[in-house]
């Protein structure tokens, strides 16, 4: 049966990531994607000036009762980008009273990358979504964000026993979660993704293409989701997500006007053919 996800996280008009990626991709999954605006923005906060920002808090409370009122209820929730700290409570509130049976309940802790917070965030965010994260099935942090979830410094360089050791600090906050932390290599020009739950690692090493890309981070978690609802493992999503995000990034790197983000639509096919597999 065709699996309906709700995703809550902003609405940047401008600038290739949250909800303007989020939707098309899981779309495209084939996957029905109801939507749950946090914010809208005029352009994401990555390197634009003078953004609007509404923040639509007060909305979420209204909203999950008519879903209520109308039985709505998703076989997935996922979050990412969010515009208030007080949304946190709002979400795990949609997360009891708008899921389905053996829902699945992913969370983005997106809110820093490189070492810094996003402009906006603050400790308090910081440790609000640690709470979130604590109830959270899947989390999909980068190492940015998983160092700020238990306190340790961005390590400017790392090994795998310090991987190893963030990994078991992050599994005794999320408790059952299953992990997948982004963005970690070992070894020049690669990078990939871990997968970790109940003790158990598995990685997926790739390409590492030198530029870095705005909203990728969007765009994996959201092929992730995809190819989750469409009954994939956890780690076959991982990797299916990994090679996807590669493709979006090969096909902006030539193009120094396209800073703001990462072509995803005209490596769609790609993914939808590997959800076939
Ligand atoms: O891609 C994460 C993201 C989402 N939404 C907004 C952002 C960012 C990252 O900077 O600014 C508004």
């Amino acid at each position: 049966m065709q699996k309906r996800i709700l995703t809550i996280q902003d609405i940047s008009c401008v600038g290739q990531c949250s909800l303007t990626v989020a939707l098309p991709i899981i779309s495209a999954c084939g996957v029905e994607t109801c939507i749950l605006p946090s914010a809208v923005l005029s352009t994401h906060t990555g390197g634009f000036s003078g953004f609007t920002f509404r923040d639509l808090t007060e909305d979420m409370p209204l909203i999950e009762k008519h879903w209520q009122a109308e039985k709505i209820k998703f076989d997935g929730i996922y979050t990412g980008y969010l515009g208030s700290a007080k949304q946190i409570d709002y979400v795990k509130s949609i997360f009891q009273s708008c899921m389905a049976d053996d829902g699945v309940k992913i969370v983005d802790p997106a809110m820093a990358d490189n070492g810094k917070l996003y402009v906006g965030f603050d400790h308090a965010f910081v440790e609000k979504m640690k709470t979130l994260c604590a109830t959270a099935d899947v989390i999909l942090p980068n190492l940015t964000e998983a160092c700020l979830l238990i306190d340790e410094p961005y390590p400017e360089t790392y090994d795998e026993p310090l991987i190893d050791r963030i990994l078991t600090k992050l599994s005794s906050l999320c408790k059952d979660a299953t992990i997948v932390l982004t963005g970690i290599g070992y070894k020049a020009e690669k990078t990939g993704v871990i997968v970790y739950a109940k003790g158990e690692k598995e990685y997926y090493e790739h390409r590492k293409i030198s530029k870095g890309c705005h909203g990728t981070g969007d765009i994996y978690a959201s092929a992730f989701v995809g190819a989750l609802m469409r009954g994939k493992s956890y780690y076959e999503s991982a990797k299916i997500a990994a090679d996807y995000t590669v493709a979006c990034i090969e096909a902006t790197q030539d193009d120094p006007s396209h800073w703001y983000g990462a072509r995803f639509e005209t490596s769609l096919p790609k993914l939808i053919t590997a959800l076939e597999k």
